[in-house]
C-alpha cells in the first residue's frame, strides 16, 4: 500500500520517520509519499491560498494547486483519495479496518486555514473523515492519525499476537499492566499476576476491564 499525504506543511511530517510507521516504512512493509501542494500552483508567486468569496474570516485554499497535485500522484484514480476535514465522517476502528484491508492506496488531503474551495472537493476527494469533535490548525494532524492507524494492520507491522488480543479484548477498556520491578514506592504487582495460573489471571484481568469500562466509559457497555 502507498500513502500520499499531499499538504502545504511537508515538514510536520518528518516526525513520522522515528516511530513505528517510519520502521514500517524502512522494512518496505508500506510506501510513504509526502508532497507539497505547493509545487503544483500555477500562481507565478506560488500562492495557494486566497481570500474567500462572500467575505468572512481567514483563507481558503485554492483548487488548482490541489486538482493538479492530486492528478499528478494519483493520474488513474485508483487511490482512494480523503479529505481530512472537520466535516467528515468521524474516524472509527471500523472505518481503519476497512480501509487497510481494501489495500487500495491513499491520498491523504490536508486542509489549513479555513478549509479548501468546495469544487476541489467536489471533482477530486471521494470521502472527508474528520478524527474527532475538537479544533486543530489544519489536517496534518489528523493525516498522521489516520496512516499510523492503518498501518497497524498492513501485514508484518505488529505482531499478529498483539492484534488478536486486541480483537478479544473488543469494547473494553485495557486491564492494568506491570513489569519489573514487583516493588515500587510501596506499591506492588498484584500477586494473582505472579502465580503462573493462567485461568485465575484472565479471570482478573477479565473483572479489571469490565470495572474500569464500567467507570470511564460506560457507553460502550451499552
Ligand atoms: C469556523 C469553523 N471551523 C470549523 C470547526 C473552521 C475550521 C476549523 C479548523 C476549519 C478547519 C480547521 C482545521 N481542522 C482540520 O483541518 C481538521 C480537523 C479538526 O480540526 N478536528 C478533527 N478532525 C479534523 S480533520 C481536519
Amino acid at each position: 500500500m502507498k500513502i500520499t499525504i499531499l499538504t502545504l506543511f511537508p515538514e510536520m511530517f518528518s516526525s513520522l520517520s522515528s516511530s513505528i510507521v517510519g520502521r514500517a516504512v524502512k522494512e518496505g512493509k508500506f510506501q510513504l509519499n509526502i508532497v507539497d501542494i505547493r509545487v503544483y500552483t500555477e500562481d507565478k508567486h506560488l500562492k495557494c491560498d486566497d481570500y474567500p468569496f462572500g467575505g468572512g474570516a481567514g483563507m481558503v485554499m485554492m483548487a488548482q494547486p490541489i486538482g493538479s497535485a492530486i492528478e499528478a500522484v494519483d493520474p488513474d484514480h485508483s487511490a482512494r483519495r480523503i479529505y481530512l476535514s472537520p466535516k467528515g465522517r468521524r474516524l472509527t476502528q471500523e472505518r481503519v479496518i476497512s480501509l487497510a484491508e481494501e489495500g487500495r492506496d491513499l491520498v491523504l488531503l490536508c486542509g489549513h486555514y479555513e478549509g479548501v474551495d468546495q469544487r476541489a472537493i467536489d471533482l477530486f476527494i471521494d470521502e472527508e473523515i474528520s478524527i474527532g469533535d475538537y479544533v486543530l490548525t489544519g489536517g496534518e494532524l489528523p493525516a498522521m492519525v489516520l496512516a499510523d492507524c492503518v498501518v497497524r494492520y498492513l501485514d508484518g507491522v505488529l505482531s499478529p499476537a498483539s492484534l488478536v488480543d486486541e480483537s478479544f479484548s473488543e469494547n473494553l477498556l485495557e486491564y492494568p499492566q506491570y513489569t519489573r520491578p514487583v516493588e515500587y514506592r510501596g506499591l506492588t504487582v498484584p500477586e494473582v499476576l505472579r502465580s503462573g495460573n493462567h485461568a485465575e489471571i484472565d479471570k482478573w484481568r477479565r473483572k479489571q476491564a469490565l470495572a474500569l469500562t464500567k467507570k470511564m466509559r460506560p457507553d460502550l457497555l451499552e
